[in-house]
């Protein structure tokens, strides 16, 4: 009997500073509940993290401390390939060949890096302008059908169906389509200091952001100081996009809709909702804060889930590189 494979999924994250609630509900919460129903592979990329300046060892340190969060949250290594990209050579490998079917002209069109050469002007070096080829060759190795993240990454993920079908079309079928999978409640958590800006873990600004490492008196005063709208009602409307976030983080919590949570706080100030706001993030986080203390001191176990995802991720690649390699012309040895 033919048996029913689940899909692939692929998805990764930077290890530039502690993850925030937009990469938690816009994207890391998904990836700990699909994790029944596919095949993910799931990974911290260290090597898309240095097309910015990072202090080293400040860098080693977030690399595992990313790590360990992923399986705090429940990722189960034993379920789901979990691994440092920087593990797997393979990467490097596909992303210079993919580079070659990649056209300049494209790659200029990506608005992270118009934004990021913008923010670094004293380094736009290479390796961020290629940043989206080395994302493309990260999803069409383990041959992924979906990626869930965040709407930021929906350009990158349709320029690697760009690349893809280019390499297809030249080579007879390679590669899977992959689509992105982006859940639309909560796609864009914007920043608690401009609710113009999305949430994002380089802002300068502390109070911008609220991590899920943050302890419970942090979170209630990042949620209080939170730049709202000089009203007083907890609706959604013109020129009250501080409160509408407020609303969407709580909704991500609570799994309440926007109509339930208006009328939850019919007749209540912002200041009552601020506060709600900020214990249900705190209460939500908790369990996995206290994981995250536990598996971070264990060092040994750490290093062997790293070990072996490399291992996994390794295995799991190499048919998809071999057959790249023999379809360029080059000799797999
Ligand atoms: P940086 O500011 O350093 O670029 P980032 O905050 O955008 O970092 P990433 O590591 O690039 O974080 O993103 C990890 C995942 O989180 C991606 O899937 C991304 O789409 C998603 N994500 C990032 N910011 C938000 C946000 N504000 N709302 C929803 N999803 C987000
Ligand atoms: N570019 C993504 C991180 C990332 C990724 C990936 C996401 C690198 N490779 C592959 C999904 C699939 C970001 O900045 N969030």
């Amino acid at each position: 009997m033919e048996e029913n494979k689940k899909k692939r999924i692929f998805s990764g994250i930077q290890p530039t500073n502690t993850p925030h609630l937009g990469n938690y509900f816009g994207a890391l919460r998904n990836w700990y509940k699909l994790q029944d129903d596919y095949e993910c592979v799931y990974s911290i990329v260290d090597l898309h993290s240095i097309t910015v300046r990072q202090d080293p060892a400040k860098l080693r340190r977030q690399i595992s401390e990313s790590y360990a969060l992923l399986l705090a949250m429940g990722i189960d290594p034993e379920k789901s390939v979990v691994f440092v990209q920087g593990h797997n050579p393979a990467h490097a490998q596909l992303s210079w060949i993919l580079s070659c079917y990649t056209q300049f002209g494209e790659l200029s069109r990506m608005t992270q890096f118009k934004d990021k050469s913008q923010k670094h002007a004293d380094n736009i070096n290479a390796g961020l302008f290629t940043y989206p080829v080395l994302m493309a060759a990260d999803i069409l190795l383990y041959q992924a059908e979906l990626v869930p993240v965040g709407i930021d990454q929906k350009q990158h993920v349709e320029l690697t169906r760009n690349i893809a079908e280019r390499f297809n079309n030249l080579y007879g079928e390679t590669f899977t389509m992959p689509e992105p999978y982006i859940v639309k409640s909560v796609q864009k958590i914007m920043s608690l200091a401009d609710p113009n800006k999305k949430m994002s873990k380089s802002d300068e600004n502390p109070n911008a952001i609220v991590t899920v490492l943050d302890d419970r008196d942090t979170i209630m005063r990042k949620f209080k100081r939170a730049v709202t709208d000089s009203g007083c009602e907890v609706k959604r409307g013109e020129g009250k996009e501080g409160i509408e976030n407020l609303m969407s983080i709580y909704g991500a919590v609570t799994e309440k809709t926007f109509d339930e949570i208006e009328k939850e706080f019919e007749g209540k100030g912002y200041g009552d909702f601020k506060t709600a706001v900020g214990e249900a993030v705190a209460d939500s986080l908790l369990p996995m804060q206290e994981n995250f203390k536990r598996i971070i001191s264990d060092k040994g176990y750490l290093e062997k889930c790293m070990k072996d995802g490399a291992g996994k991720a390794f295995a799991a690649s190499r048919k998809t590189l071999q057959k790249v390699n023999r379809k360029v012309g080059f000799i797999n040895l």
